[in-house]
């Protein structure tokens, strides 16, 4: 399948969860599907590329176990950050463990990931209950964040030799109905669903997207947004391509067009 064929103003009009309604209309609002993976180590290096690149991005997406001096400030920089620009959190943690650890993990613990991420993803590698762990917890009675938080399954990876394949990846297709209260997508290299067939709506988040480069040597392999977009993806998700290049601010404007003008492609009707 080839993604959804509506604009992100009509999926943000259908859309039955809140927090993919707000994606769908940062993006509208701010012509772009690009996500800046910023893996930065450093609290000020992290909340310097917000503040720079904030204004062309929909989505910030994060490695906050990464940063070594990780503290409040960082919290309280990445929310106003992302008001300021208006632009959502999406930190790249890839929970994946036994339920009772994942919620630990998720609300609480060293990293509040609840505190400031609106979207976390998670693998179901260990079976279902790990989305039924996290299902409890953000719609909870006393979850201070209800329906402000969404999870993305970990349906693919972009790594060479990923056992994210086959049945794992049609495993998550399959569990992801099941959650409609908190889970909203998938992060994968393609659209996993088919647009028409009454499944849903789930947004497609895509790493591995580079203009430039083919890999890393480290096992990363990279597709164009192009690419990305018209294999279905929704949201590009571009990190060393950006961050690393010479002039990061004109580079996320020239990623932002090529995402933005392989949807407006997708999407004419
Ligand atoms: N990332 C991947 N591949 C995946 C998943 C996550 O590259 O399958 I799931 C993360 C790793 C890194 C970012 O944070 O996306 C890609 O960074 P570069 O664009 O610098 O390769």
């Amino acid at each position: 399948s080839q993604g959804s064929r509506e604009s992100y103003q009509e999926r943000s009009l259908h859309h039955a969860h809140p927090v993919a309604r707000r994606l769908f209309q940062v993006a509208e609002l701010k012509k772009s599907n690009l996500v800046i993976s910023a893996d930065f180590t450093e609290s000020k290096s992290l909340l310097a590329c917000a503040d720079e690149l904030g204004p062309y991005i929909a989505v910030f997406k994060t490695h906050i176990d990464i940063v070594s001096d990780f503290s409040d400030e960082t919290v309280i920089g990445l929310k106003q950050l992302a008001k300021k620009h208006n632009f959502l959190i999406f930190e790249d943690r890839k929970l994946v463990d036994i339920g009772n650890t994942v919620q630990k993990q998720y609300h609480g613990g060293a990293l509040r990931l609840s505190e400031w991420a609106d979207i976390v993803n998670l693998s179901i590698l260990g079976g279902d209950g790990i989305v039924e762990a996290l299902n409890q917890t953000v719609t909870a009675a006393d979850f201070p964040y209800k329906g402000e938080r969404a999870f993305l399954l970990l349906a693919e990876m972009t790594t060479k030799g990923s056992r994210a394949v086959g049945p794992y990846t049609e495993q998550c297709v399959e569990l992801a109905p099941a959650y409609p209260k908190s889970v909203i997508g998938f992060v994968s290299t393609r659209a996993l669903t088919a647009p028409a067939t009454g499944a849903g709506d789930f947004v497609v988040f895509s790493t591995g997207i580079n203009m430039s480069a083919q890999g890393d040597g480290l096992g990363q392999q990279y597709q164009t947004p192009q690419s990305a977009i018209e294999r279905g993806s929704d949201f590009v998700i571009v990190g060393r391509g950006i961050y690393a290049s010479a002039d990061p601010v004109a580079t996320a404007i020239a990623y932002r067009s090529a995402g933005w003008d392989a949807y407006m492609r997708r999407t004419m009707k």
